[in-house]
């Protein structure tokens, strides 16, 4: 019983300082993704996709979370307004506080988009809400294609599902109804966005969803609104 109230409180805890990053960055008017995958699923890739080509219209900054190195902020930080990385140590996700210590160094006035890369791990980042705006899960086909499936409270929680190193279909034995059937009980909500950082498929399609999400954000009070 005791040991059950130690982890509520954690994650209590962790609850209110992610509601305070919300509000903070809301107030700022930027829009943040929390992206979440096993390690080597492409987040790192799909950034140096992804932040030159928004470079044209946004100001992004990223968060990087890893145990140790500056590896992933090394990769990006040419590409970005501001890079940070957060070493965690030992600890497998990012937590609110953390991220609450990331952005007190960003000018979060000056940026549309913040992109968290959380630590590689399809289970324990699930558990801790980083006030972020948006959830985005990447599943790579050589991870082969029973993972929503196996670790279904990540997919429960996205907003987009990437399937990344789609390059790789024709190589690997992969079947993507499978990983459809698995969201059809899991996640009818978020698109599935097939990409590949590799050969350039699918990347429009993943920036326009961003730009779709940046504008409603921007633009909340306007949805169903007439104008009489
Ligand atoms: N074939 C292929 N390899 C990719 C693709 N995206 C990433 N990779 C490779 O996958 C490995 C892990 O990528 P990385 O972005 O570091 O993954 P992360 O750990 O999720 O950040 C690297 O060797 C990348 O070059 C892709 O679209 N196709
Ligand atoms: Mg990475």
């Amino acid at each position: 019983m005791k040991k059950i109230n130690v982890v509520e409180s954690v994650l209590q805890a962790n609850d209110a300082i992610a509601r305070d990053n919300r509000a903070l960055m809301s107030g700022a008017s930027l829009l943040s993704i929390n992206l979440m995958s096993a390690p080597g699923s492409g987040k790192t890739a799909l950034l140096e996709k992804t932040l030159p080509a928004l470079a044209r219209e946004y100001a992004c900054a990223v968060l990087v979370g890893d145990l140790q190195t500056t590896r992933d902020a090394e990769r990006l930080e040419e590409l970005a307004t501001a890079v940070t990385q957060i070493n965690t140590g030992r600890g497998c996700h990012l937590d609110a506080a953390q991220v609450a210590e990331g952005l007190r160094g960003l000018k979060l006035d000056d940026i549309d988009f913040l992109f968290i890369e959380n630590v590689g791990n399809m289970v324990c980042p699930a558990a801790f809400d980083l006030g972020e705006h948006l959830r985005v899960v990447l599943l790579s086909v050589p991870e082969g294609d029973d993972k929503v499936g196996k670790y279904p409270t990540l997919f429960q929680l996205a907003d987009a599902i990437l399937l990344t190193k789609v390059d790789l279909l024709g190589v690997l034995e992969y079947d993507i109804g499978r990983v459809r059937d698995d969201l059809s009980r899991i996640n009818t909500r978020a698109p599935l966005i097939e990409l590949s950082s590799t050969s350039g498929q699918g990347i429009n399609q993943w920036l326009t969803w961003l730009g779709e999400q940046h504008r409603a954000r921007a633009t909340p009070v306007a949805i169903g609104l007439k104008d009489d």
